[in-house]
């Protein structure tokens, strides 16, 4: 957490007045490129309460933690910043990030730059200017202590789209979000009469039916969740996943709110897993540090560049490989995900090796299945088949 901080270079640091200090920090945060503050109170977030409880009682939460991990703490703005008598919630607007037609892997926008960092340090600047001009004020940005939306919902930063996500006319759903918590007593903004009315387009582009329900994602299905979540990957689910990495965008790229005014950015590089696959912890981990990873274990990186290498429609050069050498690797996620991905590329003879060799009842489980697969689309080449079972 951010918050207290020396004031940047050039803050005037006079100010008490609650309504100059408020102009002053929308100055700046222009500046900044952000958009707001806009002001609401900090009463308890009831109705995020109980959604969060509804999720999870439904089990819509699948095993997320973050604010479905104590929901009283998460909703209460107290427990941030004890005395706090305003929040401002600011968003940072992201570019919609294209994926070339030969890219081999995509990251979702969000994830494609630091953009927390960078609002991060927004928040942190404007924190001093407050602090300097005699209150208490803290920064917070996708931490399981408060719950961003509400806070950008209740101040009329944006408005919720069936996708469960923020909206402002001119970002769409492409904006992070963050806050600061402060005792100083602002005059507070209003919600946003603003909504979806008939338009129902990210819960059709959902690939999985996670947004069924307007308003309610199920993170059981949820590719994004599934992404960051440690352990094998669903397999019912592994293909639909198609070349998602990291983050998926499906239900905001379907977004026409603020689709004609976002700008839209190509990679200069394709993302190619195979390149990926053959770098060693420490590179991939420095590669991808800003990502949230479970446990900062690399091997789930691994996971998921294997997943959609399988899902490549020919096997790539140098991936033969790479699938092999992660046959081996010590752990039985990345070993049960590579054989999925030599089944994927009918690579029967790395499957028949590793089947003999592999102690793990899961691993084999998943080389039983990857075998079956090929056996049953007629394949018999060149070993003696392992019968499975
Ligand atoms: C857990 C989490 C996830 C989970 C679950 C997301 C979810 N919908 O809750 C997973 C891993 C799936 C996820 C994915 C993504 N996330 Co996320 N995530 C969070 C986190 C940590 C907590 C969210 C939370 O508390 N949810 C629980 C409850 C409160 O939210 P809710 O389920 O949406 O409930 C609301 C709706 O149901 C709605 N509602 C219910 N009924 C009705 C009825 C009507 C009529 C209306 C109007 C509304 C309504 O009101 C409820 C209360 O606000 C926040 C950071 C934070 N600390 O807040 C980031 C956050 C929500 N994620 C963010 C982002 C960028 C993403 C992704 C876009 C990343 C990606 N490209 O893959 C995806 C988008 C998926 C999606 N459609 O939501 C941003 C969203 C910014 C924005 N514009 O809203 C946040 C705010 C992080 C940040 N600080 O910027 N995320
Ligand atoms: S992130 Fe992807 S899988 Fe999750 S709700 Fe949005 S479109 Fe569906
Ligand atoms: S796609 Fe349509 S329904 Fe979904 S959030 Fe955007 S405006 Fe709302």
């Amino acid at each position: 957490m951010t918050g207290r901080g020396r004031a940047a270079a050039g803050v005037p640091s006079d100010y008490l007045d609650p309504t100059q200090l408020l102009i002053d920090l929308r100055r700046r945060s222009v500046e900044l490129g952000l958009i707001g503050p806009r002001v609401a109170s900090t009463d308890r977030f009831e109705f995020e309460f109980s959604e969060i409880e509804a999720a999870l009682s439904e089990g819509r939460s699948s095993t997320m933690a973050f604010t479905f991990r104590n929901p009283p703490r998460s909703t209460d703005p107290s427990s941030a910043l004890d005395g706090a008598k305003s929040i401002l919630s600011f968003g940072l607007g992201y570019p919609q990030w294209s994926t070339a037609e030969t890219a081999k892997g995509s990251i979702a926008s969000y994830a494609v730059r630091d953009y927390y960092q960078q609002l991060r340090d927004s928040l942190s600047e404007l924190c001093a200017m407050i602090v300097d001009s005699g209150y208490r004020a803290l920064s917070v940005l996708d931490q399981n202590v408060t719950v961003d939306k509400g806070a950008a919902r209740r101040s009329g930063l944006g408005w919720m789209g069936k996708n469960t996500l923020i909206l402002t006319n001119k970002t769409g759903p492409y904006l992070v979000l963050g806050e600061i918590f402060t005792d100083c007593i602002f005059v507070r903004d209003q919600p946003s009469p603003k909504g979806c009315g008939n338009c129902q387009r990210c819960q059709v582009a959902c690939p999985t039916g996670a947004l069924n329900q307007a308003y309610k994602l199920d993170a059981r299905i949820c590719l994004s969740w599934l992404l960051q979540k440690a352990g094998s990957f669903p397999i019912e689910l592994r293909e639909t996943l198609g070349l998602r990495f990291y983050g998926c965008d499906d239900c905001l790229v379907s977004c026409p709110v603020g689709a004609k005014s976002r700008p839209i950015y190509s990679f200069e590089e394709p993302f190619d897993p195979v390149f990926w696959l053959e770098h060693d912890d420490a590179a991939l981990m420095s590669a991808f540090s800003a990502l949230y990873i479970p446990k900062r274990d690399p091997s789930h990186l691994r996971r998921n560049l294997l997943l959609i290498l399988g899902n490549h429609a020919t096997c790539p050069s140098g991936a033969d490989a790479a699938i092999e050498r992660h046959l081996t690797h010590p752990d039985p996620v990345v070993r049960g995900t590579a054989a999925w991905t030599a089944g994927r590329h009918g690579l029967l003879n790395l499957l028949n090796r590793c089947h003999v060799s592999e102690s793990s009842h899961e691993v084999r489980g998943e080389i039983e299945s990857a075998l079956a697969k090929l056996y049953a689309a007629g394949r018999r080449d060149q070993f003696e088949p392992i019968s499975p079972g």
